[in-house]
């Protein structure tokens, strides 16, 4: 599966594997948890395909210890995991529940204990579902709760925690989430999508301005983590590289722009003026928003084609908003057992423009990984040379792009174990380590040993 050249990562080079948590903990009514708005989702019959919830997931809450094991058996020196926002203030507001704050104190003794840094992302996609009775993210004053979350969990933690992220794809959040409602809270409202992804992205702004503020002399970093893609077009038609131009916007540079560079493109502005004004962009927001970070996670799974439609689909027939008229285009890669096509160079592309287009920043990919419909073995082993090759694949396209000079600083598989995978509950298989959900076994894949000896040689074999 893996190409043949050996190759090399720096002696610095970071080493992680990621996790989130409603995708894991399970323990949902523990310790004073109260429903976030993917409690709501899941429970409501269609959303999830397998009809199940995060309820259980890998119920890493009771067995974090043995999950830390797993983790250090990785060889990995470097954690991410997320916070429950409904755990650490299960209305979204008001004081820190110290019982939720005790979890994630022992999760980071038992990281310590094994050497190994935790990398935080305060928010993914668990939004307290109090929050979105008040009108969830296309309500502006979530931003502000989402600073004062951040603030209080920072100035409980900052001094065992050096990486903070605030977000984990606003994307997501907005688009699938209030856009086509394939995700929570499951809203079909392109103007709503629009109105919250800006409102996620104040509330990043003003939570590393509230974060720094809190403890001026830290060494702490700040950042947050985008799913991103290299759009093109199918094909050289004017119509076609204007649709590439127009999925890039509002999927790339939408949040690129003001997170680095301190405002909207006017070409996304106007590309949405049917949809909405601006009058939710207040004056001071993207100073805001730009407020400077330290570094940039990225998520990369697919690269995306696009071409122009003859005719527009039906509202919400794309995740892209405003882009009704535009289809993906496959390219014949193979696929993964979610049906997204794999190409390691769009990886390398994504990284090389991110140096071309933007101010420097130190870049992390904070997310990479294939779902396999992994079987369990007669052996009792699981085989999954696919992932081998995607991960090893990915991986050499991180050095071609460091070689010609990206500032990329570290790499973390998606993800530790088979989890709840969203939409598609437990029926996608994205882990290094498998999961048996009845039993909640867990049993590491080849691509677990493979990747132990990539982390600890720094080298592909
Ligand atoms: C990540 O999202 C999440 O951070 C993580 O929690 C999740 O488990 C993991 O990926 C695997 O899914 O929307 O039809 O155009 C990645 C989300 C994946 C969203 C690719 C957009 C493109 C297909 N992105 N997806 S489509």
């Amino acid at each position: 599966m893996t190409d043949a050249t050996p190759v090399r990562f720096p002696a610095g080079f970071s080493w992680g594997v990621a996790t989130a948590s409603y995708q894991i903990e399970g323990a949902v009514e523990a310790d004073g948890r109260r429903p976030s708005i993917w409690d709501t989702f899941s429970h409501t019959p269609g959303n999830v395909s397998d009809g199940s919830s995060g309820d259980v997931a890998c119920d890493h809450y009771h067995r974090y210890r043995e999950d830390v094991d797993l983790i250090a058996g990785l060889g990995v020196g470097t954690y991410r995991f997320s916070l429950a926002w409904p755990r650490l203030q299960p209305d979204g507001r008001g004081p820190i529940n110290q019982a939720g704050l005790d979890f994630y104190l022992r999760l980071l003794d038992a990281l310590q204990e094994k050497g190994i840094r935790p990398w935080v992302t305060l928010y993914h996609w668990d939004l307290p579902q109090t929050l979105e009775d008040a009108g969830g993210w296309p309500a502006r004053d979530t931003a502000y709760r989402f600073a004062d979350y951040a603030v209080a969990v920072y100035e409980r933690l900052h001094d065992r925690v050096a990486d903070w992220t605030t977000l984990n794809e606003p994307w997501c959040s907005a688009y699938l989430g209030y856009g086509i409602g394939q995700h929570a809270p499951g809203v079909r409202d392109s103007r709503a999508a629009l109105h919250a992804a800006h409102h996620l992205l104040l509330g990043h702004g003003l939570a590393v301005q509230g974060m720094r503020a809190a403890t001026p002399d830290t060494t702490n970093r700040f950042g947050i983590t985008l799913n991103l893609w290299p759009v093109s077009a199918a094909t050289d038609t004017p119509t076609d590289v204007d649709a590439a131009r127009r999925v890039d916007g509002i999927s790339n540079r939408a949040f690129l722009d003001p997170l680095l560079r301190g405002s909207y493109p006017d070409d996304v502005l106007a590309d949405v003026a049917g949809i909405t004004d601006t009058a939710h962009i207040r004056p001071g927001d993207t100073e805001t928003i730009g407020t400077p970070i330290d570094v940039l996670g990225i998520n990369y799974y697919s690269p995306t084609y696009v071409r122009a439609r003859e005719s527009a689909g039906p509202a919400g027939s794309t995740p892209w908003i405003g882009c009704d008229d535009v289809e993906s285009v496959p390219q014949g890669f193979p696929t993964t057992d979610m049906g997204w096509e794999i190409e390691p160079d769009g990886l390398h592309r994504l990284l090389v423009r991110l140096r071309d287009d933007y101010p420097p920043i130190p870049l992390y990919v904070t997310e990479n990984g294939m779902a396999v419909a992994d079987v369990v073995d007669d052996d009792g082993k699981v085989h999954d040379p696919e992932r081998i090759g995607y991960l090893d694949g990915h991986l050499r396209a991180c050095r071609q792009a460091m070689d010609e000079g990206v500032d990329l600083r570290g790499y973390f598989a998606w993800t530790l174990y088979d989890n709840f995978e969203w939409a598609f509950g437990y029926s996608k298989r994205f882990g290094v380590v498998y999961l048996d959900t009845g039993t909640q076994v867990r049993i590491p894949k080849s691509s677990a040993a493979w990747y132990a000896q990539v982390a600890r040689t720094g080298e592909l074999p």
